[in-house]
């Protein structure tokens, strides 16, 4: 049975099309800088923001219709993975993500939720092998239920404790079943609300315990995904461990993680915690740990996570620049942690919505090709750093030089002429690149 009965396969019509079921910039199989446009943005749909959010907020209740509620919670989960692929198929996305109680029921037990898993991914797999689509990373949702209430690995509890090593275990034995190429730890409750009750080296110490089982697992099934922290600054909790892309670095560090994790970063925590995103890739790009993004936007008019759907050229075109001076972001992707907003009801939305990050992003893909061919950034940072090339700046960089050898310069060069960066024109000419 087709879910989307209204909807056909999605197909690139190029910019003149007025069909709204069209890729008017994202063409599949078009070379940009020597790849296919498929193979740069690796895209994925998320379980989560597709399959389950209903609409609901604080203030009001589920506005989505969607056509996929059966008598039980199990005939549900199995009609969601029937429509999620005819999503996926639809759009010709070849990757997806998802947390464990996203497609499974949680049930009245620990093991009844693990059946439930088995059982539906037992569904996933054969449509996997059917189609093709590949599981980009999957996690397991250690906040949502009230026993998480004080976070999963950080919780004060040992019982959390166990009960979260129980989940990502078998998120692990499920990425291996689906050929996970990736496996997220997003915080969820894993931080504080006071200081006045809260031990936050012991609760950090703990969290890096789970990761080291989770790579020691890892090794004993002989299946090694990359491991992906995701970085949010707040929320759920007030302070969230791993505040942005800078922080998670020094949690890697000083836990010797580095060999076995990267990070996956999101555009909306990136401006929660006061950055752009482009500086959170950057960040994760200077210590060789650019994973994999979340794709999303904020509203800057508001302070929270409201995951929209990437609508902005600019942005994306600053990611797709420092993805692609990363050399790509396989084995990550770019996954669309985004929900539609909750007046877009239609199930129809759902292709409106990705149909619009997609071609934003491929958008952004062909203006950072344009900018790198151009060497746009290249020459402006060349020039803007000249003064290492050469004389002084040379030899400080070559490490020839110290602060009595320097002083002695300075004594005789105390006239420094600075250049004006034209900040102005730059944006500017950057503009001519975006439209
Ligand atoms: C929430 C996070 C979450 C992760 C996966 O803000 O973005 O959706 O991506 O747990
Ligand atoms: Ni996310
Ligand atoms: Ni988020």
């Amino acid at each position: 049975m087709a879910y989307f009965e209204n909807v056909g396969k999605i197909n690139y019509e190029g910019v003149k099309s007025d069909n709204p079921f069209a890729f008017r910039h994202y063409n599949a199989e078009e070379i940009v800088l020597g790849k296919t446009m498929k193979e740069h943005l690796r895209f994925a749909v998320a379980y989560w923001h597709t399959m389950t959010q209903d609409g609901s907020d604080p203030f009001g209740k589920a506005t989505n219709i969607r056509n996929w509620w059966g008598e039980t919670p199990m005939e549900t989960a199995k009609n969601r993975v029937e429509a999620f692929f005819e999503i996926l198929e639809k759009l010709g996305v070849e990757y997806f993500c998802f947390h464990d109680i996203d497609i499974a029921p949680e049930g009245d037990s620990l093991e009844e939720f693990f059946q439930n898993i088995d059982e539906i991914t037992d569904l996933i797999k054969e449509k996997m092998d059917e189609t093709g689509i590949k599981l980009l990373w999957n996690t397991a949702n250690m906040f949502s239920h009230p026993r998480f209430v004080n976070g999963a690995a950080s919780s004060n509890n040992a019982d959390v404790f166990a009960y979260s090593a129980a989940q990502v275990k078998k998120g692990l034995d499920v990425s291996k079943k689906l050929g996970g190429e990736n496996y997220v730890f997003w915080g969820g409750r894993e931080g504080y609300e006071s200081l006045l009750n809260t031990d936050m080296a012991f609760e950090q110490d703990n969290i890096a315990r789970l990761f080291k089982m989770a790579i020691a697992y890892g090794e004993k099934i002989g299946h090694k995904p990359q491991f992906l922290i995701e970085p949010k600054p707040k929320e759920p909790s007030t302070h969230q461990y791993d505040f942005d892309a800078a922080t998670s670095m020094a949690f890697i560090q000083k836990y010797g993680l580095e060999g076995d994790f990267k990070l996956n970063l999101e555009a909306n925590h990136a401006t929660l915690a006061g950055h752009t995103f482009e500086h959170e890739l950057n960040v994760a790009r200077s210590y060789d740990a650019l994973g994999s993004i979340d794709a999303n936007q904020g509203d800057p008019l508001l302070g929270w996570d409201t995951d929209e759907f990437p609508t902005n050229v600019l942005d994306t075109t600053l990611a797709m620049y420092e993805i692609l001076e990363n050399g790509g972001i396989a084995p990550g992707g770019i996954n669309f942690d985004s929900k539609v907003r909750r007046s877009s009801f239609e199930m129809d939305d759902l292709f409106l919505a990705h149909i619009a990050g997609m071609d934003t992003y491929a958008r952004g893909l062909k203006a950072a090709a344009a900018l790198k061919e151009d060497r746009f950034f290249d020459e402006l940072k060349e020039k803007r750093y000249a003064s290492y090339q050469e004389g002084i700046g040379a030899k400080i960089v070559a490490g020839e030089e110290d602060l009595e050898s320097l002083t002695a310069y300075a004594l005789e060069n105390d006239d420094i002429t600075l250049e004006s960066s034209h900040l102005e024109f730059v944006k500017s000419r950057l503009n001519d690149y975006l439209f």
